[in-house]
């Protein structure tokens, strides 16, 4: 059976030059090095970061394909009918959450956190979210899609429990016993000691605790998380890949929560709930999980796969008290997706067909500061996501450039900043003109593009039509707000972008 397993998931995999997956029992090591293998083999980070709005981040960590033993011997469960072991295949890779959901991530995507340990301020992205209920977890996931154009879901339960045991073989990824020492759960109600242990009694920050060899932390205890499955007997020929059963009443839950006796917190304990309920008592969250890319997306031979959009306030503008503005992106669209950054993802997505990663950054900074700015402090993350793609969205907030000195810097700056793109990417650079027309500056821009060699997109300055205004679409208390683009700015602003970034990169129209 093992060995016929094995030839499935090598079979499936990209070819005879695989690296090893995870096998059951292997030592923390080897799991780490299979993880570096399989990231250098996709082309992939292990370690990943995608952004769900600015300042809100989504870590994850790559799962290398492999095998494990589904599910827990009598020597761990005496009543195991439900954890039956039987030998699972895993045979594509993918990128798991390194902690639960926080309260923040949450509330980014949703707009709300209906967390009974609510938290304010910074400790939202600490803590996880928990007393929402599967069907909710649902709609958090599909908004997450929506938000970040990439595959995000619920696990699988094979895939969380291969995940939490990474390799592992023994009740948990650290070994025989738990009693509240190693994970958040009820230590009073210890499993493989006798000896009790802490009772928290309420969630504790994500990542109080060790992570498994694959990177996660608090697979056991904290907070239960989802899973996609419908709760059911295991079938045994399931092997690969298994995806469980077609219809059920209730939807897995797994891991455990600061209020279970350390037995539910065991790799293999399976546990279900009314997928309707939010369980609040228990402490139910979620961890995500998501896709890895099979190939890169491409445009005619561009690379689109990770746009990185560097603007001003009409890219990303955070909540400012003194404006009334209270969201966080772009100045002033009605919703996240509806900013020209996440419109013009949508263009790259449909025209290649595949998915596009998004980063935003406000680089108000430079307009201000010119060649004063620090690119290389301010850019460093941004630059380490390994953008494809570079959009420059600035200009409004530079001195007005008057004199041939002053034309001269601003041209020299804009240079440098071009420059610096090409030296420390991969990427396409393209710029675009302003929303607010202003010709000084971009006859400056325009002669540094053709210096760097970098592709110009006149959008026309839509400002000058009313109607392409957030004041047009509805009041806002604060007119400079309101003279930003509303929702059908942005699409203008995004239409004519792609038109203009479709010609330079393919010749002909979309
Ligand atoms: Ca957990």
């Amino acid at each position: 059976m093992r060995v016929l397993l094995w030839m499935v998931v090598c079979g499936c995999l990209l070819g005879a030059d695989a690296p090893e997956g995870l096998k059951p029992g292997m030592p923390a090591a080897e799991v780490k090095k299979a993880q570096q293998a399989w990231a250098r083999h996709l082309g992939q980070p292990a370690n990943k970061r995608v952004q769900v709005l600015h300042g809100v981040e989504l870590e994850l960590s790559l799962v290398p394909p492999g095998e494990m033993v589904m599910g827990s011997p009598e020597a761990e469960n005496k009543d195991n009918g439900a954890e039956l072991p039987h030998e699972v295949a895993l045979t594509k890779p993918w990128y798991a959450g390194v902690h639960e959901v926080t309260q923040a991530q949450w509330e980014a995507v949703m707009g709300g956190n209906p967390s009974r340990f609510k938290k304010e301020g910074a400790e939202k992205a600490a803590f996880p979210v928990e007393n929402v209920s599967h069907n909710d977890c649902q709609r958090f996931v599909e908004k997450l899609r929506a938000l970040t154009g990439l595959p995000f879901r619920l696990p699988k339960e094979a895939e969380w429990e291969y995940a939490t045991r990474a390799g592992t073989n023994t009740p948990f990824w650290w070994g025989e016993s738990l009693n509240g020492k190693e994970a958040n759960c009820n230590g009073g109600k210890p499993f493989g000691t006798m000896e009790p242990g802490p009772a928290l009694g309420k969630p504790c920050r994500v990542r109080s605790y060790a992570a498994n060899p694959l990177g996660l932390h608090d697979t056991a205890g904290n907070v239960f998380e989802w899973c996609a499955d419908w709760y059911g007997k295991y079938d045994p020929a399931q092997g690969s890949d298994p995806q469980g059963p077609q219809s059920g009443k209730y939807r897995v839950v797994r891991g455990g929560s600061w209020g279970s006796p350390a037995n539910l917190c065991r790799s293999g304990r399976r546990v279900f709930n009314d997928p309707a309920s939010p369980g609040s008592s228990i402490g139910i969250g979620l961890r995500v999980v998501l896709d890895v890319p099979d190939k890169a997306s491409k445009v005619g031979a561009v690379d689109v796969s990770r746009l990185l959009v560097l603007g001003n306030s009409v890219a990303q503008h955070g909540p400012l008290k003194s404006v009334s503005w209270e969201h966080n992106w772009g100045m002033a669209a009605s919703a996240a997706d509806k900013d020209f950054a996440h419109l013009l993802r949508g263009h790259l997505a449909r025209a290649s067909g595949g998915a596009v990663e998004l980063r935003v950054k406000n680089i108000a900074g430079f307009e201000r500061n010119l060649m004063a700015y620090d690119l290389a402090a301010e850019l460093r993350e941004e630059l380490a996501y390994g953008p494809t793609v570079i959009v420059v969205a600035i200009g409004r907030n530079a001195k007005e450039p008057g004199t041939p000195e002053e034309k001269a810097n601003y041209r020299a700056a804009f240079l440098h900043l071009l420059k610096t793109l090409r030296e420390k990417s991969q990427a396409r650079v393209v710029v675009r003109s302003e929303f607010w027309a202003e010709a000084a500056k971009e006859a400056e821009v325009r002669q540094a593009c053709e210096a760097a060699g970098v592709l110009y997109v006149d959008i026309g300055g839509p400002a000058g039509d009313a109607a392409n205004l957030g004041s047009a679409e509805r009041q806002y208390e604060h007119a400079g707000v309101g003279g930003h683009p509303g929702d059908k700015g942005m699409q203008v602003i995004a239409d004519r972008l792609w038109e203009g970034m479709r010609k330079g990169w393919v010749g002909k129209k979309p």
